[in-house]
C-alpha cells in the first residue's frame, strides 16, 4: 500500500495524538482528526465522543485507515474504562466495518502484558506471543482491544496492527523508560509502517525505539518495515546519575508495567 493515504486519527488532542498529527503528514498521510474535545489549532477536527455511533460512522466514511489512539490512557474506574476504551473501541470497529475501512492501527499498550517479568540479563526478549497479563483495568481494556481486532479480522476481514506502545514521550524520564521509550520520530515510523505494510491480517507489535536496554522483541514490528533510529542510551548516564537503579524487589525492576502493577497513575477525569 502506497502513501499518501487518508487516515482518521482518533485521540488527536491527546499527548500521543498531538505528536503524531505533526509527524504523520511528513510521510504523506492526509489526516482527518477526531477527539472528544476540540483539537487546538485544528478547526476542521471532528469533535465526537466514541459513544456517538452516527458521528463515528460519518467520521470514518471514505478513509483508507484509522489510527485509534482515543480513550483513557491511564488507570481509572472500570465503568469509565468500559465506556471509553471497551465500548468506544467496539463502536469504532463497527463503524469501520459498516463503512468498509480496511485497516486499523490500534494503540494497545505494554500494560496488556504489564505483569510479565522483566527479562534478566541473558534472557531472550519478551515475545508478542507472551500471554496477556494486564496490570490494570486500563491494561485489560487493551487486551480486549487486541482480541476485538482479531475478531474483526477473522469475522469481517478488517485488518489491524495492534501496537503495544511503550513510553511515547519526547524523552525518557526514568530507568524503566530507558527500556520502554518510543521516541516520537520512531513512533511515527512505526505507525507509518503499520499503515502501509501489505497483508497484516491482525499483527501484534511492540512499540519502542532501538533501545540498548529494550525488553521486548521488535521482530514483528521490523517485519512490517519498521526501522527504529533512536536509542534511549544517550539519556542513560544522566538518568542513572539522577535516579540510580531501582531496587531489585521494586515493581520497576520486576515487571514490564512497572508502577502500574502497584500504584498506577490515574486518569484525572
Ligand atoms: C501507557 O500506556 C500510558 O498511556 C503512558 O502514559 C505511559 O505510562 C506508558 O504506558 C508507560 O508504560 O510508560
Amino acid at each position: 500500500m502506497a502513501a499518501p493515504r487518508t487516515v482518521l486519527l482518533t485521540g488527536a488532542a491527546g499527548g500521543v495524538g498531538t505528536l503524531m498529527r505533526e509527524l504523520l503528514p511528513l510521510f504523506g498521510h492526509e489526516l482527518r482528526l477526531l477527539d472528544a474535545v476540540p483539537v487546538p489549532g485544528a478547526p476542521d477536527a471532528i469533535t465526537a465522543d466514541l459513544a456517538d455511533r452516527p458521528a463515528l460512522r460519518e467520521a470514518v466514511r471514505g478513509v483508507d485507515a484509522i489510527v485509534h489512539l482515543a480513550g483513557i490512557s491511564l488507570e481509572s474506574t472500570f465503568d469509565k474504562i468500559m465506556a471509553a476504551n471497551i465500548a468506544g473501541t467496539c463502536n469504532l470497529y463497527e463503524a469501520a466495518r459498516e463503512e468498509g475501512v480496511p485497516r486499523v492501527v490500534f494503540a494497545s499498550s505494554n500494560h496488556a502484558v504489564g505483569f510479565t517479568r522483566v527479562p534478566r540479563a541473558g534472557d531472550p526478549p519478551v515475545p508478542v506471543e507472551t500471554p496477556h497479563r494486564p496490570d490494570t483495568f486500563y491494561g485489560l481494556s487493551k487486551c480486549f482491544g487486541e482480541d476485538l481486532a482479531q475478531l474483526y479480522w477473522d469475522l469481517h476481514g478488517v485488518e489491524t496492527v495492534s501496537v503495544r506502545i511503550g513510553t511515547l514521550f519526547a524523552e525518557p524520564a526514568s530507568v524503566r523508560e530507558l527500556s520502554t521509550w518510543l521516541s516520537p520520530a520512531d513512533g511515527a515510523r512505526l505507525l507509518h509502517a503499520a499503515l502501509t505494510a501489505e497483508d497484516v491480517a491482525h499483527t501484534v507489535v511492540y512499540g519502542s525505539s532501538a533501545n540498548t536496554r529494550a525488553w521486548w522483541d521488535l521482530s514483528s514490528a521490523r517485519a512490517l518495515g519498521y526501522d527504529p533510529q533512536d536509542d534511549s542510551e544517550v539519556y542513560a548516564e544522566r538518568i542513572l546519575a539522577e535516579k540510580g537503579l531501582p531496587p531489585a524487589d521494586s515493581a520497576d525492576a520486576l515487571y514490564l508495567g512497572g508502577l502500574f502493577c502497584v500504584t498506577p497513575p490515574r486518569w484525572p477525569h
